[in-house]
């Protein structure tokens, strides 16, 4: 018998799980984007306890779209083995670089880290950090249709040993905290250069401030670099520079 009230009880229950049990993690990532979802899966591979909140209703940032809606990625070779490790099909094209499928690429990324123990909340904002002594230690959250809807609702918080921003072109969280806490400056994106912006998203990875990682696009705009359009292999490995970094601080 297919019982109305248990199936609702099912998916009320199921989640409630899920998202009790992440009230305290290691990292809580903001930003569901390749950048976010690489560094969520090469974190949860070293047993890090990991929750990353997305405000979109599905998952995959800047990605699925391609470049200008051509659901084609390119990525160069020194991002090719992350590329091997999701098992994405990846045709040479010239002067080592590779497509793929923007689709099959985010697919990949999403699945894994999932089947690594990442827990991925979609339709929920960081609207804030929850902040210590000199130390963020969290991230505040509301429903995307809580903000959508300009409704006063207070938020919930979810403590954390580390916050990523991994939240793209207007690297929200390091912004939040800029305006807030004081002690950063978010300088702003570059207009298009690929090749410089690729070169030094890897550099602009790292603790902006303490507990606080930015990563991807949002590590470039926080340094005032260049973006670089629908090339990913920078992305993918400022993902995984943020994972290392956290990793290593232990
Ligand atoms: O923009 P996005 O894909 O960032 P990324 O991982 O990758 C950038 C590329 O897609 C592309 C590019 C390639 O050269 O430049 O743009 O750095 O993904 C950011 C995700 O963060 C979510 C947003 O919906 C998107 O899915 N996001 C943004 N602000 C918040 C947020 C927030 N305050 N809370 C939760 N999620």
């Amino acid at each position: 018998m297919i019982d109305e009230k248990i199936i609702s009880q099912a998916i009320i229950e199921s989640y409630m799980k899920e998202l009790i049990s992440s009230l305290e993690v290691d990292v809580a990532i903001a930003g569901a984007g390749p950048s976010g979802l690489i560094c969520s899966y090469y974190l949860a591979k070293e047993g890090v306890k990991v929750a990353i909140f997305e405000r979109n209703l599905k998952v995959g940032g800047g990605m699925p779209g391609g470049g200008m809606m051509f659901n084609r990625i390119v990525v160069q070779e020194e991002a090719k083995s992350i590329m091997e490790e999701f098992n994405i099909t990846l045709e040479e094209y010239k002067d080592n670089l590779y497509t793929a499928s923007s689709i099959e690429t985010i697919s990949a990324f999403t699945y894994k880290a999932i089947k690594k123990g990442v827990k991925i909340f979609n339709l929920i904002g960081v609207e804030d950090v929850i902040i210590r002594e000199n130390r963020v230690g969290g991230v505040v959250l509301n429903w995307t249709s809580v903000e959508i809807a300009n409704l006063h609702v207070d938020p919930l918080g979810v403590k954390s040993k580390f916050v990523v921003d991994a939240t793209g072109h207007d690297s929200e969280i390091c912004r939040i905290v800029e305006k807030k806490v004081g002690g950063v400056e978010v300088k702003g994106e570059k207009s298009m250069w690929a090749e410089k912006g690729e070169e030094e998203i890897i550099e602009n990875t790292k603790e902006v401030y303490p507990g606080l990682i930015v990563c991807g696009m949002a590590a470039n705009a926080f340094y005032g670099s260049p973006r670089m359009g629908a090339i990913f292999g920078g992305m993918l490995l400022s993902g995984k520079k943020a994972a290392e970094i956290i990793i290593t601080q232990g």
